[in-house]
């Protein structure tokens, strides 16, 4: 059976646009996975206590016959070999970060893995992007959809297409 996912794709290191690029075809070299839709790139302050570069971000949506253990390993392998990722300071820059947002109806709270990701209903620069692609999504815990998680954001960090 396959399930839709929906990734979270960030860098603020070196190419950016080019490391989103990649990402998106290296996602769909993933056994069993297929890439169905492809959010606009974002341009987005960073979020968090280490200041650093404005990030892209963007998201996708993908249609995988893994379980959500399998794409995390695949996701990892991605930002590490192919990437380079080098270990930094948590929150810190990084050429590529890629995250699982929703997989399905999954709810997934383990020492490894979170789903949904827990900070989603507060990030703007995952929110909007993810609401290019699935605006009517429902959130399994939240029980909202993507647009109204959206619309509901007090913060106000700049997130602009590019
Ligand atoms: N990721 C973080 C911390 N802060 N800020 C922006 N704008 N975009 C990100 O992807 C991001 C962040 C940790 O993963
Ligand atoms: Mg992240
Ligand atoms: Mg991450």
């Amino acid at each position: 059976m396959e399930e839709s996912a929906y990734i979270g794709l960030g860098s603020n290191l070196g190419d950016r646009e080019g490391a989103l690029l990649s990402a998106v075809a290296e996602l769909g070299r993933i056994p069993g996975t297929r890439v169905t839709a492809l959010s606009r790139f974002y341009v987005t302050e960073p979020v968090g206590p280490v200041a650093q570069e404005n990030f892209y971000n963007a998201a996708a949506r993908v249609a995988t016959a893994l379980d959500p253990f399998e794409l995390l390993a695949h996701l990892k392998r991605i930002e590490t070999e192919v990437f380079r990722r080098e270990p930094t300071v948590h929150w810190g820059p990084r050429t590529l970060d890629l995250d699982i947002l929703i997989f399905g109806d999954w709810v997934v709270d383990s020492a490894e893995l979170t789903i949904p990701h827990p900070r989603l209903f507060e990030r703007r620069f995952a929110l909007q992007p993810l609401a290019d692609i699935a605006p009517d999504l429902m959130h399994p815990v939240l029980g909202k959809t993507v647009a109204e998680l959206l619309a509901a954001l007090k913060g106000s960090e700049r997130v602009e297409a590019l």
